[in-house]
């Protein structure tokens, strides 16, 4: 009879560090959002047969548009996360300010920021899709968690990850440790491991950018992609983040989301996109810039703070930086 790979809950446990204010604090908040995933995922399975494509005929705070499963996520990923008690601040794509903790925002050790529904375009026609999540631990102490709890650049970020509802559905996560995978068993309802301290695969000349906004791109991004080009890159884009950068962890390459002509900060919010994946892809020996500094860096100065982002192998990175220090 074989045995069973470990789970996230056997793996976290085992793999803490003196970071956390409890050895389990790890395990019950990475189980908090495994679960709130394997219910997402269930939803998107079902999408069509429940009726919860398509709009919710609401806008969230930057104005985009809220479909049905932004929504659902949104909830569930907070419910999952207050039922700990451990979390005293979060904050979400799709909530204006923060969210409120009841009593545990005087007494919970840990703020949590996160996109319920990455790449929610993608809902409606069975494209993949994921939920990106960064955890802290909290500044202030006897008092509300507030802004400056959650207001942090992510070189302050104790824990990062991602759940990617595609194929399969897989859970990644750091802790400042290495990145790991498990993947859903659909039949036992675990996340079981199937990938231990991932590395950033090497260059394998792909690039993943929206190339349709190219009109409005400014002079480094162009010369860039005209370079790539030129070296025979191929394109890959799949209109979700947590997707092409999953896929470029795996495979080689590099994301780019620039800011242009008429969105200078490009469309990435930092704190809830943008540095979790960075977190992911250093420990995984990658990279995250916004051209001329790293993402770990950047002091978020407002909740939705947006930021250019290129994202994946550190010498796709480094080539992209030189054409922007150039400039
Ligand atoms: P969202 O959080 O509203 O879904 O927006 C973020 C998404 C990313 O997942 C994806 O890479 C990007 O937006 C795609 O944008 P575009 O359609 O402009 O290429
Ligand atoms: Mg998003």
């Amino acid at each position: 009879m074989s045995v069973s790979p470990p789970n996230l809950f056997q793996f976290a446990m085992d793999n803490t560090n003196d970071e956390f204010a409890n050895p389990s604090d790890l395990t019950v908040l990475l189980n908090a959002i495994g679960s709130a995933g394997k219910f997402i995922s269930s939803e998107i399975n079902r999408a069509a047969l429940r009726d919860i494509f398509g709009s919710a005929g609401s806008a969230n705070v930057t104005g985009d548009d809220q479909q049905k499963l932004d929504v659902i996520g949104d909830n569930v990923v907070a419910e999952a996360l207050l039922s700990t008690g451990l979390v005293c601040a979060m904050s979400s794509e799709e909530n204006a300010g923060l969210i409120d903790c009841g009593d545990a925002a005087v007494t919970g050790e840990y703020c949590v920021v996160y996109d319920p529904v990455d790449g929610s375009s993608n809902i409606d026609v069975a494209a993949p899709i994921g939920t990106i999540f960064g955890i802290y631990r909290r500044l202030s102490e006897g008092v509300p968690a507030g802004d400056v709890d959650i207001l942090r650049p992510g070189n302050e970020m104790l824990v990062a990850g991602y759940v990617l509802y595609g194929s399969s559905t897989i859970f990644c996560y750091t802790s400042g440790d290495g990145v790991h995978f498990f993947t859903l068993d659909p039949t036992l309802g675990d996340y079981l491991i199937t990938e231990e301290n991932v590395r950033s695969h090497g260059s394998s000349h792909v690039y993943s950018a929206n190339e349709g906004n190219s009109g409005k791109w400014h002079d480094p991004d162009l010369n860039w992609v005209e370079h790539v080009k030129s070296e025979g890159y191929s394109g890959r884009y799949i209109g979700a983040l947590v997707a092409d950068f999953h896929r470029n962890l795996m495979k080689g390459g590099i994301y780019a989301y620039p800011g242009d002509k008429s969105s200078p900060d490009g469309k990435l919010r930092l704190l809830f996109e943008c540095a979790p994946l960075a977190f992911i892809a250093e420990q995984a020996g990658g990279a995250a810039s916004n051209g001329k500094t790293a993402i770990r860096n950047i002091e978020p100065t407002q909740l939705h703070h947006r930021t250019p982002m290129y994202i994946g192998n550190a010498d796709e990175v480094a080539l992209l930086e030189g054409f922007h220090s150039r400039a």
